[in-house]
């Protein structure tokens, strides 16, 4: 035992030993604040063996970019420089560390260079906030410094006065790079385009580490400021006489029929058009996957849109957001959410029924509030409130999958925030079960008995299934909202993010499409881009289901129009699908395709969009045609782009609408913050807890599980007391 002492203490006496030393003390502080300071959502894994890749990925994170950084103190000679240099590096880290776990008790997620920018900007009160949110246990980030300094004191170790060869030096620099390569690999197996789209802050910090964290978001940062720094006031000019020239002016016959009403969005995730009426067929008997949805779409009640296409690109999810509520366009690379979220000005659909309308808005979403960055992007969209995971249910094996709580329990756990919220509001519900890979429902018996699909790929047969069970819970949320009256004075928004099923799967979809998969074409896949996209007004008798081509890009001035909010001042790309000037053009973001009534652009082919035939050879006539719509559509993603990439919004200053502070929002503390209000309005408080006798409507909610709704015939037969208990549940 002696003899290994000696042996350590004479190895970190050595300046390699020493470097060492420091990493390894950097290394255990960092691997503590990941398990003991940060969420990093370990557990949200497709596959266990997932989890373990995860595990090894952050003990491992740290090394490789600290022994780089630290290991650079040893290209320097002299003794005093070094040592100093190596310790000043080693504090950097656990500073950059520490602060970071600071930020993190306050606002959940990491420092990036514009929360650092922004937090300087208002540094007030900045060091009271430090201090309080200190914890007794925080010494352990200094722990490894207190015994070092204790061993030099103690002179068990020594300062070692040789220089490090350089070429040995460099040898540390090469095997750090090396063994940041293997990270960047492992972390590429774990989340593939893991750098190019971004997803969140805690993803990066998970796979790559803080101090790399720091430098890619710095990075970006410093990317987008040059490209806003590049853009000036006067480019506002063409694209806003462009938008002049894209405004569709609001159809009289339905401008303001949903007038005052509250707004409730509900994103379906991953729901595709094929869906609505669509009956799985196994063994001669038919299954209907989403009878409820349907039985919306086809109501008098509601506009319903039969052409309506998913645009989104890598940014999925968070690109269809973006349209949805801004009427801007996703960006060709990465997600809008991610990079600009939370620093460009917007004006989105919270903002404008802000202050047009007083509404109050919020989001309810079963997963961390850091993915996709919505907890800032939504602050500049203008949303009040935004209930995340954390105020809801603790995520089980049985009530969630890794992408969050499934939507019958995340949408239980709303209500009792919903229910104290402000009439009007403007609330959007994303919904996340119904998500790839669809076997979100694995770990909870009572939901599964929706037949499987019969194909040879797992994605498909799960699909249906996870639909269903979509179905169902929005289903439930409608009967609330009928029982507690919210229903007559709403709006009801329903739409499919993106696709589901994606391309390369398509094929094997076909049969259940009564398709072939041997012909199955670019212009099939084309057509697998529709997304449901309906306006649910109760109590109108107008609706019908349109044929209108469009996107999401056009739901918001669709919306707003219904709303009886005329769009002619904003900055936004889509065209309202009810109006009669709509153009009907399509532009999706992959390279160059596009999709009218008349033609489908689609991966390089070109196709008669009524009768799916190819044009291989169009003649004059058809290729002017063709041109002009393609550049209409190239148009539409520049105009957004250059919007989007420049910060154009800041210049837009006379569309009535004033721009959102994004410091004066915070998600902590919401309920308190909702209660507060109601009682200050005592009486005139218009939220459903006032207007229900300051009772709450918790109870109100009841989303049946599979079994309860569909019991196995020969439970019926032996109905006991248990069986009929558990199915209440
Ligand atoms: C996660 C959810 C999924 O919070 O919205 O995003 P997606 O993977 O569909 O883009
Ligand atoms: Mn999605």
């Amino acid at each position: 035992m002696k003899r290994f002492k000696d042996t350590f203490f004479d190895v970190v006496s050595t300046r390699l030993g020493f470097i060492l030393l420091l990493l390894l003390g950097y290394t255990l502080k960092t691997i503590w604040a990941y398990f003991m300071a940060f969420n990093l959502d370990l557990a949200s894994v497709e596959h266990p063996v997932q989890y373990y890749l995860r595990l090894i990925i952050v003990i491992i994170n740290p090394i490789p970019i600290g022994l780089m950084l630290i290991g650079l103190s040893l290209y320097i000679n002299r003794k005093k420089s070094f040592y100093f240099i190596a310790w000043l590096i080693s504090a950097l880290l656990t500073i950059l560390l520490f602060a970071n776990i600071i930020y993190y008790r306050e606002f959940a997620d990491f420092i990036t260079f514009s929360s650092a920018m922004a937090s300087r900007k208002t540094s007030e009160g900045l060091g009271k906030t430090v201090i309080d949110s200190l914890q007794v246990w925080d010494i352990i980030y200094l722990l490894d410094y207190l015994i070092l300094v204790l061993l030099f004191w103690k002179k068990k170790i020594t300062t070692d006065s040789r220089p490090f060869h350089k070429r040995a030096s460099f040898a540390v620099t090469s095997l750090s790079a090396l063994a940041f390569s293997i990270n960047l690999f492992m972390a590429e197996l774990d989340r593939p385009e893991l750098l190019t789209r971004g997803f969140s802050n805690t993803y990066v910090v998970r796979a790559l580490g803080l101090p790399t964290f720091s430098i890619y978001s710095t990075n970006q940062a410093i990317q987008a400021q040059k490209e806003r720094d590049s853009a000036s006031a006067k480019d506002l000019v063409p694209v806003k006489e462009y938008l002049a020239t894209q405004y569709a002016a609001p159809n009289q016959n339905y401008f303001g029929i949903g007038k005052g009403r509250n707004v409730i969005v509900l994103h379906l995730e991953s729901f595709q058009q094929f869906l609505i009426d669509y009956k799985l067929k196994i063994d001669d008997k038919e299954y209907e996957v989403t009878p409820f949805i349907n039985s919306l779409y086809h109501s008098t009640e509601t506009f319903a849109f039969s052409n309506f296409f998913n645009q989104v690109k890598a940014g999925k999810t968070s690109d269809a957001e973006t349209m949805m509520e801004t009427g801007l366009f996703g960006l060709s690379n990465g997600s809008f959410m991610v990079n600009y979220g939370g620093e460009n000005t917007q004006f989105a659909a919270p903002t404008i029924l802000a202050q047009n309308g007083d509404y109050t808005s919020a989001v309810f979403h079963g997963n961390v509030g850091s993915f996709w960055n919505r907890n800032n992007a939504y602050k500049q969209w203008g949303y009040n409130y935004f209930f995340d995971a954390s105020y809801f249910s603790k995520q089980t094996a049985s009530n969630s999958f890794q992408y969050g709580l499934n939507d019958k329990t995340m949408l239980a756990d709303s209500i009792k925030y919903l229910e104290h919220m402000q009439q009007p509001f403007y609330t959007k519900f994303i919904t996340v079960t119904n998500h790839y890979p669809y076997n979100s429902l694995a770990g909870n018996s009572d939901e599964q008995g929706f037949p499987l699909a019969q194909t040879n790929d797992e994605t498909i047969n799960g699909y249906f299934a996870t639909a269903n069970y979509l179905d169902s819970s929005i289903k439930a949320l409608f009967q609330y909202f009928k029982d507690t009256g919210i229903y007559d004075n709403s709006v009801i928004v329903l739409y499919g993010d993106h696709y589901g099923i994606s391309n390369s799967r398509n094929p094997e979809l076909a049969p259940l499409l009564d398709k072939d998969s041997e012909t199955w074409s670019q212009y099939d896949n084309a057509m697998l881009q529709r997304v449901p996209y309906m306006v649910h007004v109760p109590g109108m008798t107008k609706g019908f289901i349109s044929d209108t081509f469009g996107g999401e890009i056009d739901g918001l001035p669709t919306l707003l129009h219904v709303l009886g909010i005329d769009t002619a001042n904003f900055s936004q790309v889509g065209q309202d699908l009810l109006s009669a000037d709509n153009k009907q053009i399509v532009a999706l973001r992959t390279a160059g395709s596009y999709i009218t009534p008349q033609y489908t652009s689609y991966n390089g082919r070109i196709y008669d969009t009524v009768s799916g035939l190819e044009i291989t050879n169009p003649d004059e006539n058809t290729s002017a045609k063709l041109e002009e719509v393609r550049a209409e559509a190239t148009l539409q993603l520049k105009i957004s782009d250059e919007i989007q990439t420049g910060d154009l919004l800041r210049f837009d200053t006379d569309n009535g609408l004033k721009v959102v502070d994004i410091k004066t929002f915070s998600y902590t503390q919401s309920l308190d913050r909702l209660k507060e209000i109601e009682e200050k309005r005592g009486p005139k408080s218009t939220s459903i807890y006032s207007q229900n006798g300051n009772k709450t409507t918790v109870d109100r909610f009841n989303a049946p599980s599979y079994t309860a709704l569909n019991p196995k015939p020969e439970e019926n037969e032996t109905t006991s007391q248990t069986s009929t208990t558990e199915k209440k549940d």
